[in-house]
């Protein structure tokens, strides 16, 4: 099935440059494109979204060839949802199991669903993921043999080349996966995972503080000690496979770059997701302790060093002008995550939401605004600032628009084409956006308002009580404003706005868009 499709999107894409040729011979056509996402990074924590403790200069640099984005929406505000609609163009919410994925989670998206990597690999690109997965693995949950070859992994969704970690950083297992196999494979230390019963003979972190030498918990993450750092659920094994987390950035770097360079002479799809600034926040040394906002400083310096190095490749192989960079994070920031390092006590005046209401988990908008930056120097009329209403869950079909592909009847069914509002050449965006968050409330956003709908779940995030969930039994309206964002509930004052915004759920909800 899929072949046909091979056949049919290479003939169309081939009528697509050729007519682009006969239009005007100097216009570029399918660019590489690398989805940089970030994990956990806030609308206000680059330089050129106005943070002032730390410098960004190779994010700095794309937007300098590019479209910064000040109204740009994650699907969701936890990674699994929201990393599941920006590769399906489906909403998580309609999709039962996506919630934040544990380690040992089965493989969350159906191989039979048409996903991003997919739209680029049946146009002729070569096709990959590196770093943070957090989509499951293996057809089923608790039962994989991480000793063989995984039998469900990205290869069957549409991805080449994966090299990748199974959950988080601080979730077991704690290594990486290569084409659905464990990498750097120990024969001598067989893995075993467990998310409910422990190993005997395991130290646990509960047990054993000083093995925590690196990190200390200060909510869960005290179960599997792993480089000296405690995590979710319990495992067994690894030995050289195991990862250091100072080296994560460093590995998952040399491996998107070793993908660039093999795939040099063909157009390619990236999908790098670094595990920056994620917890447990352990820069490599040479980041470490050099930010006055301490770790998560580092870490964003770290995070940055990563886009660096993947410009300089792509300058080096004359690849960065048809190179189509979309570089965003995956949900809100958040500063205790489970770690103590010290996150909030340094933030020296910082405010990772650049100020608006809320965190990662949240309903308000620190939940779900992200950076979102689209370079394309070949491709693009100028650099810029763009103000439209922009959502993730476009990516798929603006994406199968830039290559002339056609999708699949039934695919991504919430996705639409915004390729113009990506590309600077339309200033309008989409009418609303939809967000989800951690407890599945919805709101919506438009240019003027965001709405969001009343449920009876607590004021606080329930394992970070100080984030303010957005929760309440009351519908809530807000005037959206540079200066004051999410403060003054006006429900009562504009029931015509609740009712207009409540009708796209409503019609949302039935399937419609
Ligand atoms: C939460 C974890 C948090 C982090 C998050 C997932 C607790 C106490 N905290 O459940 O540490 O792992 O899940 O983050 O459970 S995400 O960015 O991958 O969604
Ligand atoms: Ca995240």
């Amino acid at each position: 099935m899929k072949e046909k499709f091979l056949y049919a999107g290479s003939f169309l894409s081939l009528l697509a440059s050729t007519h682009l040729l006969a239009a005007d011979a100097n216009k570029p056509s399918r660019p590489n494109v690398i989805i940089i996402c970030a994990d956990d990074l806030g609308y206000g924590d680059l330089e050129c979204y106005h943070a002032k403790n730390i410098h960004t200069p190779a994010v700095n640099s794309v937007a300098q060839n590019g479209i910064l984005f000040s109204n740009a929406y994650a699907v969701a505000s936890t990674s699994t949802p929201s990393r599941y609609s920006l590769l399906t163009g489906e909403y998580a919410w309609r999709k039962k199991g996506t919630d934040v994925a544990a380690g040992d989670a089965s493989m969350i998206i159906d191989p039979g669903q048409y996903t991003l990597a997919d739209v680029f690999k049946n146009e002729g690109y070569a096709t990959s993921v590196i770093g943070k997965w957090h989509l499951g693995l293996g057809h089923e949950t608790g039962k994989q043999d991480w000793n063989a070859p995984l039998p469900m992994h990205p290869g069957d969704l549409g991805f080449d080349y994966s090299y990748i970690m199974a959950a988080t950083a601080d979730r077991v297992p704690c290594v990486f996966i290569e084409n659905g196999k464990v990498a750097n494979y120990d024969p001598a230390h067989p893995i075993e995972v467990s998310y409910t019963k422990p190993f005997p003979g395991e130290p646990l972190g509960v047990d054993h503080p000083e093995l925590m030498y690196n990190l200390q918990p200060t909510h869960e993450h005290n179960k599997a000690i792993v480089n000296g750092i405690g995590r979710f659920g319990y495992m067994k094994g690894g030995g050289k496979a195991l990862w250091k987390d100072e080296n994560i950035a460093d590995s998952i770097t040399a491996h998107a770059i070793g993908f660039i360079r093999q795939h040099s002479k063909e157009p390619f799809f990236m999908y790098f997701a670094t595990n920056d600034v994620h917890v447990p926040r352990f820069p490599h040394e040479r980041f470490r302790g050099k930010n006055v906002m301490g770790l998560r400083g580092d870490a964003i310096a770290q995070f940055d060093w990563s886009v660096g190095q993947l410009l300089a490749c792509l300058e080096e192989l004359k690849l960065r002008d048809n190179t189509l960079i979309i570089l965003t994070s995956d949900n809100g920031p958040v500063c205790d995550d489970g770690y103590d390092d010290k996150a909030a006590e340094l933030l020296n005046g910082h405010s990772p939401t650049g100020g608006l209401r809320g965190n990662k988990y949240s309903a308000f908008e620190g939940g779900t605004r992200i950076p979102f930056i689209v370079s394309w120097p070949a491709g693009m009329q100028k650099a810029g600032t763009s103000a439209a209403l922009v959502s993730q869950i476009d990516l798929m079909r603006s994406m199968g628009e830039l290559l002339g592909a056609i999708l699949p009847k039934g695919s991504a069914p919430d996705s639409e084409n915004q390729l113009n509002v990506l590309l600077g050449k339309d200033a309008d965006g989409r009418e609303w956006v939809v967000e989800q968050s951690y407890n599945h409330t919805l709101s919506v956003r438009t240019k003027d308002w965001k709405y969001i709908e009343p449920n009876d779940g607590p004021a606080g995030v329930p394992w970070v009580p100080e984030i303010e969930s957005g929760n309440s039994i009351s519908p809530q309206l807000y005037k959206i404003s540079d200066d004051s964002c999410e403060q003054q509930n006006v429900a009562i004052e504009h029931p015509e706005v609740v009712f207009q915004m409540q009708d796209v759920l409503r019609k949302l909800r039935k399937g419609g868009r």
